[in-house]
């Protein structure tokens, strides 16, 4: 293949600039299995901590410029105060993750609960949400339910499915004007028989139903083994129901590893259909978002380099050579086509990345610089005791 060509780089460049990734609060935090948590040093033991480690991997990466929260792992008496610590420290807080899953009321579900009064409480708690977003100037609430059931004959599959719409619609109604609902669907876990928002289409005909500040969340780790998730990208890009990512990687279930680590070309192929959609820029509408958890590695370099393997999908992504891609297609020419896109992938774009940080004033290789930083020997000096991200807390 022939290299790309000065014009190609300086455009792919320009695209990469306008690129940006929002951390998770609960990935600088201690998280684990549901069979042990290891502790390390040095993690954040309030959300304010979580907001000052997220604006170092800012600092250093210079494309992560929010970090999302998750109620009630990151209540704080003053989210006005949060959101001015977090400009301060050169970043803003980002999306609202609801949590209706950890209740000792919600074992048989929360918005789809039998229980009128645990329905209420599961409402009441996204309306809350939406509050803290007024507060924070937050612009999505993000939504998940653990919600299902375990055995055939457990409860009502379709009443529980106008559970939801209705507990979906007087949340979507509470919204304003420039706010958002997200919702994000699960193949399965922790119900194992029925789930109630078990796929994307379950989560579009929802959204669909709820009108346009509806959408859908692509949480990358969420499917069957062999899903093509890019196909769901392209679907839900072309119809406008595409609101946001997930991003992480999975070799089995929803195992929450760093993105681009098991799968750096399924990355690629879905970051391509985000290229050919049009949809990289933040007008564009959608919110690339990390949910990622670090058990067993180090939390921050794992985060910046989860930032930078997006990024380097993303460069490769905007490599494809549209006008050939398009030529081959029309032709019938499947090997050309295929080539095309293998071309882009096969290509090496750390230099051309290493590059784009010179010209942004980052040092090249963030990695290295965080190892540099002293960051982490100050943070182990300060913080003693960090707090759990939220599980089994
Ligand atoms: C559920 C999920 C959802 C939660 C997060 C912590 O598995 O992906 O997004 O909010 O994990
Ligand atoms: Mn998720
Ligand atoms: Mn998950």
């Amino acid at each position: 293949m022939t290299q790309p060509d000065a014009r190609t780089l300086e455009r792919v460049k320009l695209a990469l600039r306008s690129q940006r990734i929002e951390t998770p609060s609960w990935a600088y935090a201690n998280s684990g299995t549901r069979f042990k948590v290891f502790p390390q040093e040095g993690v954040p033991r309030n959300p304010y901590e979580k907001v000052a480690d997220a604006a170092v991997v800012h600092q250093l990466t210079g494309i992560a410029p929010t970090v999302a929260l998750h109620i009630p792992w990151d209540r704080v008496d003053d989210y006005a105060d949060l959101a001015a610590f977090a400009r301060d420290h050169g970043v803003g807080l980002g999306a609202i993750n609801a949590n209706v899953f950890q209740d000792n009321d919600y074992k048989l579900g929360s918005v789809t609960n039998p229980d009128p009064g645990v329905r209420r409480k599961a409402i009441d708690h996204l309306l809350e949400c939406v509050d803290i977003m007024d507060r924070t100037g937050s612009r999505d609430l993000k939504l998940w339910f653990s919600d299902g059931t375990n055995y055939p004959g457990q409860d009502d599959i379709r009443a529980r499915q106008d559970r939801l719409a209705a507990a979906l619609r007087e949340t979507y109604d509470r919204l304003g004007d420039d706010q958002r609902l997200l919702l994000e669907y699960k193949l399965f876990e922790p119900a194992f028989y029925t789930t109630d928002v078990p796929d994307w289409g379950t989560a579009y005909a929802h959204c669909l139903e709820l009108g346009p500040k509806a959408q859908v969340v692509i949480d990358t780790g969420h499917h069957a083994p062999g899903t093509n998730i890019e196909f769901i990208v392209a679907f839900l890009l072309r119809v406008g129901k595409l609101g946001a990512f997930d991003f992480n990687s999975r070799f089995y279930a929803d195992d929450d590893l760093m993105v681009g680590a098991a799968d750096p070309f399924q990355l690629f192929r879905i970051m391509y259909e985000i290229v050919r959609g049009d949809a990289l820029a933040p007008e564009g509408g959608i919110a690339f978002m990390l949910d990622q958890c670090h058990n067993i590695e180090a939390k921050i370099p794992a985060i910046i380099r989860s930032v930078l393997n997006v990024q380097e999908a993303t460069a490769k992504a905007l490599l494809v050579d549209a006008d050939a891609l398009a030529a081959a297609q029309r032709s019938g020419d499947v090997l050309a086509a295929n080539a095309v896109l293998m071309d882009a992938y096969n290509t090496d774009v750390r230099p051309l990345l290493a590059e784009l940080r010179t010209d942004l004033g980052l040092d090249p290789d963030p990695m290295a610089a965080y190892a540099r930083s002293g960051y982490f020997d100050t943070i182990r000096a300060e913080r003693a005791g960090g707090q759990q991200a939220g599980w089994g807390a």
